[in-house]
């Protein structure tokens, strides 16, 4: 008899395991923050969403994921640098999660999507994995639409304030490693010394113009040259009152303007114009030698 209740016993012990482990499959395969199974853009399935994992795209361009969340965008009134259009400093929900292109987008990337040079002024053409500049922001819409078409999936420019968000990666510093502009040298290719030693804003980067993408060290996000090296289009209009209207989730700019918003600073900044609160716009047709983009896939 005691047998007959051993062996019942462990039948039903047996079902248990095989239902709780059942259970915990169909949990990790499901949708929603945390899921396994996302399709990847080439075609393979891939693990998501740990902010500190990387995936890679038909292109070989990789990407972090960048998690929901709030931040307060926009600088202090007592930061060091600030310019009025930085304020007022506001809350901002970032509602969706979002991978975001660990680089800027590189003179190769560019080629292999649009199948044109850029002509792009200091760009030689063995520096392939230097930043796409001379991009207008036109063309960077382009190259989203061009790769979203190619994949099946949608790429499009950050909006400010994913851009910002991303930047910060937690942080309320000046930078996203610090208030100190002379930590720069480590984490940015900016300005380099030199030209003129009165204004005293120069650093020893190693680069006089544009340095390769990811020569320097990363956000927590995993997202390199967030500070300098090129500035980079946002989606958005530029507008330099637009914070004191801007709504709390997931703004995406005024209605219209004339100038679109770059972020980030270039080469030829002081660290001022490097900061994650700095600001700018220009027109959309513009291709400048010191502005070229990231982009951002949408999570499905
Ligand atoms: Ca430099």
């Amino acid at each position: 008899m005691k047998r007959i209740i051993y062996i019942i016993l462990a039948g039903v012990l047996i079902a248990c395991t095989i239902f709780i482990t059942t259970k915990s499959a169909s949990h990790v395969s499901g949708r929603g923050p945390g899921r396994v199974g996302a399709q990847h853009p080439g075609g393979q399935r891939f693990r998501r969403l740990d902010p500190n994992s990387v995936i890679t795209n038909s292109i070989s361009m990789k990407f972090a994921y960048i998690p929901p969340g709030e931040f307060m965008m926009g600088s202090a009134p007592d930061e060091k640098g600030r310019a009025p259009d930085e304020g007022p400093q506001h809350l901002v929900k970032i509602s969706r999660g979002f991978y975001m292109s660990i680089t800027q987008v590189t003179r190769a990337q560019y080629m292999a999507v649009t199948g044109s040079n850029p002509g792009l002024r200091f760009l030689k053409p063995d520096k392939a994995e230097l930043p796409a500049d001379s991009i207008s922001w036109f063309n960077a819409v382009l190259f989203c639409r061009k790769l979203s078409e190619a994949e099946g999936r949608i790429y499009r420019l950050p909006t400010e304030a994913e851009w910002e968000y991303a930047c910060r990666a937690g942080t309320t510093t000046r930078f996203s490693f610090g208030d100190k502009d002379s930590d720069f040298p480590i984490y940015a290719n900016i300005i380099t010394v030199v030209v003129d030693p009165a204004r005293q804003v120069g650093f020893k980067d190693g680069y006089n113009m544009m340095a390769p993408v990811a020569s320097f060290r990363p956000n927590a996000f995993g997202l390199y040259d967030m500070h300098g090296n090129i500035y980079e289009w946002c989606s958005d209009w530029y507008g330099g009152d637009y914070y004191s209207l801007s709504p709390l989730v997931d703004p995406n700019g005024p209605a219209t303007g004339s100038e679109r918003v770059v972020r980030g600073g270039s080469w030829n900044c002081p660290p001022r114009q490097c900061r994650s609160a700095h600001r700018r716009g220009f027109p959309p047709h513009y291709k400048i030698h010191f502005v070229g983009f990231r982009v951002v896939l949408e999570e499905n």
